[in-house]
This record gives C-alpha cells, structure tokens and sequence, in this order.
C-alpha cells in the first residue's frame, strides 16, 4: 500500500439483530492493527470512531424515512452520510479509507463517499447476498440490504443518501456465497452481477476465483473497493459474528484471496477503499475474529512472510 492508510471507525450496530458488533471497532484495534500494519511497513493513521449514538438512546419507530422493514433505517442514514463525507474527505486528501464496522449497513456510507467522483468497482467477500430491500428482507435488519442500497433497488432508488452513485451492477462480484434469500437469489439472476459461491471456490480453488472476481470489478472502474465481512469465514477460523454460516473459507483461503487482492492492487493500483465488517467481540472467543481480520487486512495491503 503506497498510500498512508487512514483509520476510520464506524461503531453501528443498528443494522445487525444482534448487539455487540458496535464495539468491533475497539477489538479490532485491541488486536493490535495499527502495530500489524507499521511492522509490515504500511503506513497508517487512526482517524479515530464516528459519532454514532447509542441504539438504546433511538426510538426504532421515531424515524422520517419510518419504513417499518428497515429497522433503524433513520440512525443508519445519519451515520452513513456521516461516514461518506469522511471517506470521501480521505480521498481528497490522498490517504486510504479502511472503514473498521460496525454492522454491514455502513457499507452503504462507504461505498457513496468512495464512489462520489469515481467509477467504483466492488468486489464483496461474503456468506450472505445482503442485496434485500425493505420490500424483500425477511429481517428487516439493514445489515442484509448495503448493496441492494448502493445499486438503488426498491425504495432505496428514493434515497440518494443510500446509493453509491458510481456503481454499475457489472462492476460487482461476489466471492464465497453460501446463504442467499429466495428474492436475492431472483434478484441476481436478473442482475449483471458477478457471483461466485462456495461451490466455486471449491470447484476452481479461491486464487482462480478471486482473480476473475477482480477482473469483473475492475473492468472500466476507476477504482476497487474490498468490503469484507468475517461472516465470510467459516466459523471454526472466525466465530465471532453476528450469524455465522457452516461450510466458509478457512484461514488459509483468506489470506490467499487477500494476497491476490494485494498484487492487483501493486500491479494496477486499485484499491480505492476498503471496509472490514461484523466483527462482534461479545460472540467471539479471546478476541480471535478481530486478530484474524488485522491478519486478513495486513495481506491485502501487501504484508510479505519475507
Ligand atoms: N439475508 C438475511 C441474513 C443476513 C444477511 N446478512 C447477514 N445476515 N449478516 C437478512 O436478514 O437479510
Ligand atoms: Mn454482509
Ligand atoms: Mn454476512
């Protein structure tokens, strides 16, 4: 990574069904980043956590936008516009934006500050979809919605604060889905979206896989945002989330698939932003998924054994 990296924490947890994801932030940084990256020669810069009140604090049923199946759809809003002017301010800066979540519902922030002035591409490392709409969420949990918000789908195409407004359908691929809803399934079939599965990886082994998913998302992109969230993981290498699915990529995929990330990004100098997700420390055992994802993170960012 030639670009200082800029640390951005974004302590939500309005868009997850289960508490504790907002301290992901903290166990991430508890799990020594800052000193992973600078002994790897990265350098980087905590820009410490966004202002993000307490859920506890919000009436669920007070909101303006009061979609009774996007639970907290108003708090989401406030800290994602919040979050794209930091991202985006990042940019202009010339520094790295690595978004340390919080729930999978500030991908929406994320990808609208990264995508202002550019062609964003994004490659989504993943068990779920998270492309359902208040129409289609069998939760109502924003968590499983961020991409379907970027794209404008349903009622999202109504809320500008919510779409990333240079992302393409085209531009998007998914690695390593493994628990996908009947209408995101629908949803995909009619998409341009690029999708890999479990199966996939599997099949053609997870560097074929990620270098394709590259290649889609970065075909007349301007840059490459990585969203990953550790639910991507199986849960033997990453217990600590919010829902966990059986049958996930092992340690060992994960970083292979970050490397590959890694030497795109040295050959073409692509990534563009990047947002670790999920991570809940009150599920997880003696801080191990937050260790895992400041591992994950260093190999994206070029970390070498020698
Ligand atoms: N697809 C389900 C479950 C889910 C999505 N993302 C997470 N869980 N973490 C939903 O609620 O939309
Ligand atoms: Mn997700
Ligand atoms: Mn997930």
């Amino acid at each position: 990574m030639s670009r200082t990296v800029r640390i951005i924490g974004a302590p939500v947890d309005y868009g997850a069904n289960r508490r504790g994801v907002d301290m992901g932030p903290s166990a991430i940084r508890y799990a020594g980043l800052a000193e992973t990256l600078a002994a790897a020669g990265i350098e980087a810069r905590d820009d410490g956590d966004l202002f993000v009140p307490r859920a506890e604090e919000r009436d669920p049923d007070a909101g303006t936008l009061d979609h009774e199946n996007a639970k907290f759809i108003d708090e989401v809003q406030r800290a994602c516009e919040r979050l794209g002017d930091r991202v985006e301010e990042t940019l202009a800066d010339g520094e790295f934006p690595l978004v340390l979540g919080g729930d999978h519902s500030i991908s929406i922030g994320t990808m609208n500050g990264a995508s202002r002035d550019a062609d964003l591409g994004v490659v989504w490392f993943d068990a779920h979809a998270d492309l359902n709409t208040p129409s289609t969420s069998p939760s109502g949990n924003v968590h499983g919605m961020p991409l379907a918000a970027a794209l404008g789908y349903d009622e999202f195409g109504d809320w500008d604060w919510a779409n990333a407004p240079n992302v393409r359908e085209e531009s998007v691929a998914y690695v390593g889905l493994r628990s996908v809803d009947e209408k995101e399934r629908e949803a995909i079939r009619d998409s341009e979206i690029t999708a890999f599965t479990m199966a996939d990886i599997d099949e053609r082994g997870i560097t074929a896989v990620v270098e394709d998913a590259l290649a889609a998302a970065t075909d007349g992109t301007d840059g490459l945002h990585v969203s990953l969230d550790l639910d991507w993981l199986d849960p033997s290498a990453a217990p600590g989330v919010g829902t966990p699915v059986r049958g996930g990529v092992t340690y060992r995929e994960a970083h292979s698939a970050l490397e590959v990330v890694a030497e795109h990004a040295e050959a073409h100098d692509s990534l563009r932003s990047m947002d670790v997700v999920e991570v809940n420390p009150i599920l997880d055992e003696s801080n191990e998924t937050a260790s895992v994802a400041t591992e994950i993170v260093a190999s994206a960012f070029g970390k070498r054994t020698i």
